[in-house]
């Protein structure tokens, strides 16, 4: 068993895996002369000889435990036929959604779409640099790919007015995308990933009353799908006030905290095996800094089965000479 199965389902806590949520991505020299020659992002998630090369670049340079497979959580509504950009200087750009477009498609023509996603992860998982590690998967929860889908853009600075007022719309979508985030799943496990990380990264945006019927259950079903296929799922519920509740009611194999929760009271109110925490914006600091804050994480969580990663992705002004530190610090502890 990997290193980070073991502090899944058998709970140990004398190792502390590690792996950085966009470790491979723009901090990365060798990722930008890629990324430079290959100006479409999608394209460039579809070429499955370049994203699995990109997969890779970050297991070439550092000692890290598992490989998440370089592609993205807006795969999903483009394979679902709604065009997606990613324009520099301001993210991802979505056309209209149309949902008789979308109810169209089919499971066949879902698949061919994203068929190089798949391919990719096969590369990955027959590399040497892989071998006795892990593959993480992953999709973005159906509320953060409705939020996308619908605002067509960011939510960086607030959903679009009249978000929530097509209850019918919302619900179909929500429909379509647990279905087809399911074959999703299921052809990342079957093309070679042996953990799936479900992103909620605009899950801080609700309000408590609506985190059932747009986070707790569409997730719920989502985790319980993965469990069926006796993988772990991980799931990060990204600002959300109440994580214990969130494990109470979604109870994922492990949850990822963000930056903003205090470790401390997470390691007193949640049993099952934490994942990350620390601020990404750490890495931008010193080494003094970066080793008292990673003791700091490896200290609270020393006796619970605990997975290092940050509170968020690595930011694109990383110094990876940081990247290396914090990994080496974190495997000497
Ligand atoms: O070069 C570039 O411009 C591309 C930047 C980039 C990268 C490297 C984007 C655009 N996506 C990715 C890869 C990516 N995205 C991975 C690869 C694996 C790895 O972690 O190394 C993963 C897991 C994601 C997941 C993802 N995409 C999330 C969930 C996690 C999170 O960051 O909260 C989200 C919200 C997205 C949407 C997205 N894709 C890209 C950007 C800049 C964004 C966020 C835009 C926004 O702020 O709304």
């Amino acid at each position: 068993m990997t290193i980070i199965q073991n502090t899944i389902k058998d709970k140990q806590t004398s190792t502390k895996p590690i792996w950085l949520m966009r470790q491979a991505g723009r901090y990365l020299p060798e990722f930008r002369d890629i990324r430079k020659s290959n100006p479409d992002f999608i394209n460039l998630c579809l070429d499955y000889s370049l994203s699995s090369k990109i997969t890779l670049q970050p297991l070439e340079r550092f000692n890290l435990d598992a490989a998440i497979i370089f592609s993205d959580i807006l795969m999903v509504p483009y394979g679902l036929r709604q065009k997606v950009e990613f324009k520099e200087n301001f993210g991802p750009k979505l056309d209209e959604l149309n949902l008789k477009e979308i109810l169209r498609v089919d499971e066949i023509d879902f698949i061919k779409r994203l068929f190089p996603i798949y391919k990719s992860i096969k590369e990955v998982s027959n590399n040497k640099l892989t071998k006795g590690k892990d593959i993480i998967g992953f999709v973005g929860a159906p509320w953060t790919l409705l939020v996308y889908m619908i605002n067509k853009k960011s939510p960086k600075d607030d959903l679009i007015k009249g978000f929530f007022k097509d209850d019918f719309l919302i619900n179909r979508i929500l429909n379509v995308l647990e279905k087809f985030l399911k074959i999703h799943i299921e052809h990342q496990i079957n093309s070679g990933a042996t953990i799936i990380q479900i992103f909620d990264s605009w899950a801080g945006l609700l309000k408590e009353k609506d985190l059932p019927n747009y986070v707790y259950i569409p997730t719920l079903n989502l985790v319980n799908f993965v469990k069926s296929l006796n993988i772990p799922v991980i799931c990060f519920p990204k600002g959300i006030k109440d994580y214990k509740k969130f494990c109470e009611i979604v109870n994922p194999s492990a949850i990822n905290i963000d930056y903003t929760v205090d470790p401390s009271l997470i390691l007193k109110e949640i049993k099952i095996p934490v994942q990350g925490g620390l601020d990404p914006k750490i890495l931008l600091t010193d080494k003094e800094n970066i080793k008292k804050e990673t003791l700091k994480y490896l200290n609270i969580f020393k006796d619970h089965p605990y997975i290092f990663n940050l509170g968020h992705g690595v930011m694109p002004q990383t110094n990876p000479d940081m990247v290396e530190y914090l990994i080496k610090t974190v495997k000497e502890s």
